[in-house]
This record gives C-alpha cells, sequence and structure tokens, in this order.
C-alpha cells in the first residue's frame, strides 16, 4: 500500500517534471531554426534569464566568424503570443484584431493589436500593426495614402489566427515572400519584433553598413541608428535604411521595407529569415513584387519619393580637402588643377574657412579673401561649395546666428526646457531644430546674408547624424528616463543611444530625439534644400552625411571618413550601389580616401573608379597620422605629369558621358530607377552575377571593371553572356556565356564596357561641364547580333527649377535597326533645343564596311575600322533637332 501510493506519487513528480517541461516545445528542426530570445549582450544571456523569459536554453556548438552565432536561447515554437480575431475585408483590404493573454518578458506590452492590410498597388501591399487605444509614433515623412484596394495583385495574403502570423505569396510561381510564423511576434511599448523567411540567401540593403553587397545570413546582425563612425564593418554609421532587396534562385527579387526610426536592430540568419527588432514606433511594414530587382526599387522610391535632379554642373568632378588654411591655397589649387588640363566643376572648402569653426563666417586672417574664390570660379565657369555643420556655437560673443537662434526659439531642447548644449568644432553649441518652421526661416537668413559675401552654389552639411563630442550633452543626460535607458538597447557602438549625439529626451517641436534621431539629417536637407532654392533661384545642390528613406528627394551623400586604403575602395562600390537601392544614387566616397595618406598608385587607380561615382569628389583629411602632420595632398596636381594625365584622361570620358548620366537621373527622378547598378540587376536570373560586387553598370548599358588591388595591371572581370565593346576601341568581347576574362589593365587605364543593344548620346570633353554642353551631341551606337540598338536623351537647361514639372526639356529615342538609326524627338520643350548640333555618330559592330552612308537623305563621309568593325561618321554638323536618319548600305 505505502510502495504503491510511493509509486504513485514519485510517477506524478516525474509526470509533472516531463509536463514541465513540455509546456514549452523546445524541439526546433535545426539550428538554424532558432529565432533568439535573448539578443542581449553575452554577459547578460544566462540559461536563468533565458528560462524566466519561457524560452529555451541550447548551449550550440557552432560559432559564427563574424556575427552573433547560434543563440543559446530561442523562442520555443509555441511560446506565448498574440492570436487574431477573424480578419474582416474592408475597403483597403483587411483588418483585424490581435490579443494576447499573458504579459511578455518586457515591460508593457500593447495586449490588444490592430493590424490593417492595404492593398495598395499591384505589386505592393503595406500592412500596419499599431495600439488602437493609444496613439504611439509614426514616422512624419509623406507616404502615399491609399484609402481603396486595388482589384488585382501580383500577391495573395495569409493569415494564420492561433498564433497570429502573415505571409504574402507572389501568385505567379507561389513562392512565400514574407512568412511571419518562424518567430513570435513582439509588440511591448519599447521592443518590437517580427521575422520572417526569406526566399532566398541572396540578401542586399539594410544600410547604412560597410559590407559586401549581398549580405552573408550567418547570424549577422545589423543596427540602425545615425552615428558620426568611419565606415567599418559591424558599425552603425550614418545613415538609417530599413530596406531590404531579396532575390530568389529564379532571378525573382522582392523588396521589403520597414517605416520605422527608432533604434533597429535587422538579424539574418541561415534559415535563411529576417528579423526586425524596434525599439518604439510602430510596425508599418511595405513588401514590394518587383519581380526584377530595379522594379523593386522603382516601387520602394514610389513610397518614400523619387530623387531629384542634380544641377548638370554637380556631375562635374569636385575637389576639397580638409586645411588648405587658406582662402590662396584654395584657388591655387583650382589653378593648378586648369593649368594641369584635369576637368574641374567645383571647388570646396572644409570648415577650416570659418572663423573658429562657426558657421556663417570667415577666418579673417587667412580666408579673409574667400568671397573672390567663387567669384573666380564662377568667370571660368566653375562652382564652389562650402561645410556647414549643426553645432551652433552657444557661449561666443556677439555670435549672431545664435543669438539670433535664442531669440526665434529654433534650438532642440533638453528635458527641461532649454537649449540642449553638446560640444563640436566650436566649442560648446546648440543644435537646431529643422522639424520647426522657424528654424528654416533662420537657417535661410544666415545662409542668405553669408551668400551675401560668399557666394556658394550649394551646401555640405556634415555631422549631422547629430555628432556631438560629449555623450548627451554637457549635462549628462537624465538617468532616470525610459528613454535613454531603455529595457532593450539595440547594439549600437558605443553601447547607449546617446554615446557621441544628443540626449533621447531631448526634444524637438514635434517630439522626443528618441524617435526622431535618426531623421536629424533628413530635417536638415529637407531644410536646406528649400533655403537653397530660395536664395539661389536654381537647383539646389546638397551633399549629406545623414541621410533617412526618401533623403534622395533633396540632395546626395558621400560615404564619409573612409581610409586611404585599397579595401575601401572596393567598398565604395558596394556603398555606392547600396545607397542606390535607398533612392539615392546622387552618392560618391572620398576619391583617394580620407583618413591617413593616399599615394600615386592609389590615388591613380581611385580615380579611374571615381570617374564613374554619380557623385565624384576627391576628399583630403587634415592631420596624417596625427596633429600636426598634415595630410599629403592628393588632389591629382600632386602626383607625376602621368597620373595627372591619365587623371585629366578619365575625367574627360566621364565629361563626354554626362548626357548619359544625366539621361539615368531623369529616369531615376521619374521612375525611380538605380543610376549606378549591380550586374545582377540586369541579368538577375544568372547565377553567376547574384554576389558580383567589384564591377557595376551606368544604367543598362556601361560596365565599369575597375582595378580595385595593389600592384594589378590586369582585372578579372565577370562579363554576362552576351556582346560587350570597349567603349574607346570598340573592340568586341563575345561571351557566349557569362565568365571571368582577364582584362588587360594597365596603370593609364579603366576598363568599360558598352553593352550590346544600346545606344549612348555624348559630348567631346572640355574642362568644366559648362563648356562641355556646349558642344555637338555625338551617338554611340552598340549593335546586338541582330544589328539593332536603342537609346535615349534626356536635355535641359541644366540648373533651372523644376524643369521635369514645367515640361522645359527635350527628349530624343535613337532607334538602330535594318541598317540605319533613326532619332525621334518625343517632347521638345528645352528652349533652345533648335541650337543643339550632331557631330558624330559611330556604330561598333558593324561586321563589313558599308559602300554608301547618308544622313537625312544625303550622302556623308564615313571611315571603317576592319580590325574592330567600327563605323565612324564625323562632321555631320546637322541640327539636332532636324535629324532623322543615318543610313548605310
Ligand atoms: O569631425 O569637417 O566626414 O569629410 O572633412 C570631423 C571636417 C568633421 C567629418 C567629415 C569630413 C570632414 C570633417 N568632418
Amino acid at each position: 500500500m505505502f510502495s504503491t501510493l510511493k509509486l504513485i506519487v514519485c510517477c506524478f513528480i516525474v509526470c509533472a517534471n516531463i509536463c514541465r517541461l513540455h509546456a514549452k516545445d523546445c524541439s526546433v528542426l535545426s539550428d538554424d531554426m532558432k529565432f533568439d530570445c535573448q539578443p542581449e549582450t553575452d554577459e547578460f544571456a544566462t540559461q536563468d534569464r533565458c528560462e524566466q523569459r519561457g524560452c529555451c536554453w541550447q548551449p550550440a556548438n557552432s560559432v559564427s566568424e563574424n556575427g552573433d552565432g547560434v543563440p543559446y536561447c530561442f523562442y520555443p515554437t509555441d511560446f506565448a503570443t498574440y492570436n487574431m480575431s477573424t480578419p474582416e475585408e474592408t475597403v483597403f483590404g483587411y483588418t483585424a484584431t490581435l490579443k494576447r493573454r499573458t504579459k511578455g518578458y518586457y515591460p508593457n506590452d500593447i495586449m490588444a493589436l490592430k493590424l490593417d492590410v492595404y492593398l495598395e498597388t499591384e505589386t505592393r501591399i503595406h500592412f500596419k500593426i499599431y495600439d488602437p487605444a493609444n496613439a504611439r509614433y509614426e514616422v512624419p515623412i509623406k507616404t502615399p495614402k491609399v484609402t481603396k484596394k486595388v482589384n488585382v495583385t501580383d500577391y495573395d495574403v495569409k493569415f494564420k489566427m492561433n498564433p497570429f502570423a502573415i505571409s504574402v505569396i507572389r501568385k505567379s510561381n507561389n513562392k512565400v515572400l514574407f512568412d511571419t510564423s518562424l518567430s513570435p511576434l513582439i509588440f511591448a511599448d519599447q521592443f518590437i519584433q517580427i521575422s520572417s523567411s526569406l526566399t532566398s540567401k541572396n540578401i542586399y540593403g539594410l544600410g547604412e553598413h560597410q559590407d559586401k553587397l549581398a549580405h552573408d545570413v550567418t547570424w549577422k546582425r545589423f543596427v540602425f541608428w545615425a552615428r558620426d563612425m568611419p565606415p567599418d564593418s559591424g558599425n552603425n554609421l550614418y545613415g538609417s535604411h530599413p530596406f531590404y532587396l531579396n532575390m530568389d534562385n529564379s532571378g525573382n527579387a522582392h523588396g521589403v521595407f520597414l517605416l520605422n526610426s527608432n533604434a533597429m536592430e535587422v538579424m539574418l540568419q541561415p534559415t535563411p529569415a529576417v528579423t526586425f527588432r524596434t525599439i518604439g514606433g510602430i510596425l508599418d511594414l511595405y513588401i514590394f513584387l518587383g519581380p526584377k530587382p530595379d522594379a523593386v526599387i522603382q516601387q520602394y522610391t514610389e513610397v518614400i519619393g523619387r530623387s531629384y535632379m542634380p544641377p548638370y554642373w554637380g556631375l562635374g568632378f569636385h575637389l576639397c580637402r580638409w586645411g588648405y588654411g587658406s582662402a590662396e591655397n584654395t584657388l591655387n589649387v583650382v589653378k593648378k588643377m586648369r593649368a594641369a588640363g584635369i576637368p574641374q566643376d567645383t571647388q570646396w572648402n572644409d570648415i577650416d574657412y570659418m572663423d573658429q569653426t562657426r558657421d556663417w563666417t570667415l577666418d579673417k586672417t587667412h580666408f579673409n579673401v574667400l568671397p573672390s574664390v567663387p567669384a573666380d570660379l564662377h568667370q571660368h565657369k566653375q562652382h564652389y561649395m562650402m561645410i556647414i555643420d549643426p553645432g551652433i556655437a552657444s557661449t561666443a560673443t556677439n555670435y549672431g546666428p545664435y543669438d539670433d537662434g535664442i531669440k526665434k526659439d529654433v534650438f532642440v531642447k533638453d528635458d527641461q526646457g532649454k537649449p540642449i548644449i553638446g560640444s563640436v568644432w566650436p566649442g560648446k553649441t546648440a543644435f537646431p531644430d529643422f522639424f520647426n518652421p522657424a528654424t528654416v526661416k533662420w537657417w535661410e537668413n544666415w545662409a542668405r546674408n553669408f551668400h551675401d559675401q560668399v557666394e556658394f552654389d550649394g551646401m555640405w552639411i556634415d555631422m549631422n547624424e547629430p555628432s556631438n563630442f560629449i555623450d548627451g550633452s554637457t549635462n549628462g543626460c537624465p538617468n532616470n528616463s525610459t528613454y535613454e535607458n531603455p529595457p532593450y538597447t539595440p547594439r549600437v557602438t558605443g553601447g547607449k543611444l546617446w554615446a557621441k549625439t544628443l540626449c533621447m529626451t531631448a526634444k524637438h517641436s514635434i517630439g522626443l530625439h528618441y524617435n526622431l534621431h535618426n531623421l536629424y539629417g533628413y530635417s536638415e536637407m529637407v531644410a536646406t534644400h528649400q533655403v537653397l532654392i530660395n536664395i539661389r533661384n536654381k537647383r539646389p545642390f546638397i551633399i549629406s552625411r545623414s541621410t533617412f528613406p526618401g533623403s534622395g528627394q533633396y540632395g546626395g551623400h558621400w560615404l564619409g571618413d573612409n581610409d586611404s586604403e585599397w579595401s575601401d575602395m572596393y567598398y565604395s562600390i558596394t556603398g555606392i550601389l547600396s545607397l542606390n537601392f535607398f533612392g539615392i544614387p546622387l552618392v560618391g566616397a572620398d576619391i583617394c580616401g580620407f583618413n591617413g595618406n593616399s599615394n600615386e598608385e592609389l590615388c591613380q587607380r581611385w580615380m579611374q573608379l571615381g570617374a564613374f561615382y554619380p557623385f565624384s569628389r576627391n576628399h583630403n583629411s587634415l592631420y596624417c597620422p596625427s596633429y600636426p602632420v598634415m595630410c599629403k595632398d592628393q588632389d591629382p596636381t600632386a602626383f607625376s605629369t602621368a597620373m595627372q594625365k591619365s587623371t585629366a584622361n578619365v575625367l574627360k570620358i566621364r565629361y563626354a558621358l554626362l548626357p548619359y548620366l544625366y539621361t539615368l537621373f531623369y529616369h531615376s527622378h521619374i521612375n525611380g530607377t538605380t543610376v549606378a547598378r549591380p550586374l545582377f540587376f540586369e541579368f538577375p536570373d544568372d547565377p553567376m552575377l547574384a554576389v558580383v560586387d567589384k564591377q557595376f553598370l551606368w544604367g543598362s548599358a556601361l560596365m565599369i571593371s575597375p582595378v580595385i588591388t595593389k600592384g594589378a595591371t590586369t582585372v578579372d572581370a565577370m562579363i554576362p553572356a552576351g556582346v560587350w565593346y570597349d567603349l574607346i576601341t570598340g573592340q568586341a568581347i563575345n561571351q557566349p556565356s557569362t565568365q571571368s576574362v582577364r582584362l588587360d589593365a594597365p596603370l593609364d587605364k579603366i576598363n568599360l564596357h558598352v553593352r550590346a543593344g544600346y545606344i549612348l548620346p555624348w559630348q567631346y570633353a572640355n574642362l568644366t561641364t559648362t563648356e562641355t554642353r556646349m558642344n555637338p551631341i555625338n551617338l554611340l551606337v552598340a549593335l546586338d547580333v541582330k544589328g539593332q540598338a536603342a537609346g535615349d536623351l534626356y536635355w535641359d537647361d541644366g540648373d533651372s527649377l523644376d524643369t521635369v514639372a514645367k515640361g522645359a526639356f527635350s527628349i530624343w529615342q535613337f532607334q538602330a535597326e535594318n541598317q540605319q538609326i533613326k532619332s525621334n524627338i518625343i517632347k521638345d520643350g528645352f528652349p533652345s533645343s533648335s541650337q543643339m548640333s550632331l557631330g558624330e555618330i559611330k556604330i561598333f559592330g558593324l561586321k563589313s564596311s558599308p559602300t554608301q552612308v547618308s544622313a537625312n537623305g544625303k550622302d556623308v563621309q564615313f571611315s571603317y575600322d576592319t580590325l574592330y568593325k567600327v563605323l565612324t561618321v564625323t562632321n555631320l554638323k546637322l541640327p539636332f533637332n532636324k535629324f532623322n536618319t543615318l543610313v548605310w548600305t
């Protein structure tokens, strides 16, 4: 009897234990299926804390080299989360309520959420998960407001109710693009997390970070928090772009955008899967169906806003350094460039022009004659830019911008309501609140005042993460605040959110810095864009360090403080391509490298690559390695005559091709297509190209294969299947299938190939874009195997406002087939289009010499290169508008 009882009791205890273990289902199929339940630091992560969260603990063996590794603590498959009410159909799509019964492990769960699913376009689905009872912060950028669903969609959407999950399926091939069922949805006040499967390991975007173009999915963590930080792998950098592009193994791409500006992490794991983890706002998620990669970007930029038309001169070559030291030295470099015959459109100054590095002032000792610099530049049809930082000196006496700013109440406040004071170059500084309309007026006033003295043409806005040399403020930050010390802090560089920036409790006119931090640079771009328009009444040119989705509508970006190293030259390519994905095609890296001394070979190669950055600027730091040793000059005139010649030559190639580049900017502005793009964008179903990131394209037609390794005189270029012509000679590479080809690349050459089937407009180059623009337009026709090719040209005056909206532009389309080239003007709004002329036409890939060539029906002289099979017709001298056909027989 007693022993029976003992047995029953014993059995009960065992069962209870088994039952307890089985209360959570830790039986995941593989390590890849584990979703991290303890993303905190390793010191924090313990078995106890893990199990207190209701999660499973299982130390893993496999460690990944540069990622987080397999999580020890992961969600059981039956982790408590939200259940969904029956979704109701609405005019815009679906709506439902999500409810959880028990609290989760982070404070302040939102127990009842609302889900709205908007079927916005055939290729775009949008869903929002938010708190219906209490309005939460939402990102204040303009997005399309869709109130009615479309009838036809390329996607299906499916729901699971208990627990809640949503999935989006591409109808055409039944592939699941997005599926949140792998890991529980968490929505607490300051911890929001959603995971999804990926269609393949080919994932791109997720900026701003320094990485390969296609990211590894081996437990990689990307942090999104604007930060002044030289680009290194693993760090959160200047801008925040929570957008990725994912391409399945048959070349169908889709995009996902989380519209959220709070501190965020995105985890990639080999499942393959992605996790978004943010500490504020709501889940406002867009999915773009593509299926072509470039179509994904077009669909994305339709939501965030399309890129603006830069002034034509902005596509010329820019020269800058920190530490010219005087106005005279600044102008001397320009004079040397002119004497060396090297194209240059714009000269820049860094903070050394300012009096004690204060905005809107001049160093009266060394830069007293600065006004004469833009005057000279303008006389030579060149332009002038200078840097402006957001930090406004707050302890200077009689310093107008600060005194006036206090009067107009334009600065960001601390939690007590006083201007928050940090420390930047001029010492103690206040920070303009660019969300406040009064600030924009004040900014315009001081910019105008300065412009009256120094006639600048654009603004370089730096330090706008915003960067602060101290953490938080001169008074630190309130330490009992849940904003300064949230329950979970994404793994930001510096360990805390306010590291080297403002306090999270700082107040802008429209909200807390905690929410708006990632938008500071964006807000300065919006303000500065308007101010430049008001002052100059011409197209603004802005290069900003911090950016957010939508920044491309207002200006461009440079990739920040890179090193004068070959590896950084490589990363500049992936950076530029990624920024094109983010809708900011006007982008470049500091050519020849910023930190550290450059050298002739590196700089020569970098000038070759940089000649093909959409935004092309050589910029150098002040001290190398440290004070008081100045960095060696690295403008092209600082090197041998051979290097200067090679640089002049490659910049002339750039200038020659600007009609093509400018047309690409027009397409980006109108349709959101990328300007610089990776090879896989044009050949998505070619698996050999999915990770190629040492070469890139301008549009569809020009392939750039730079040397990015020391000592190399050849380059192993991946050449996609098809015919490619050397831009200069017309020599054809005929590729039956995609493969790597070793190309000659002596020190003075960059390999440039034109894709068969395309027509590129170009001009002979002068030393400025303004002069170059006066030359006749030429056509480069690259025939495909059928003897066909096509292309177009967008043209306007290059500098006035709203030419596209006002229709003050012309567009020509060119077509080659049946032994003739036709030109059609499809829009003729450019007032001076009748003054443009056609210069020459070159045809690549013409199998044999014609006997007769005529333009508009009249015989013309021509020459034929039998070696490379190139027909050249020069001296056409036809009005461009009147040119209709070139026929050869
Ligand atoms: O704390 O203005 O990224 O391009 O030369 C450094 C001086 C401030 C950082 C920019 C860099 C610029 C530098 N600035």
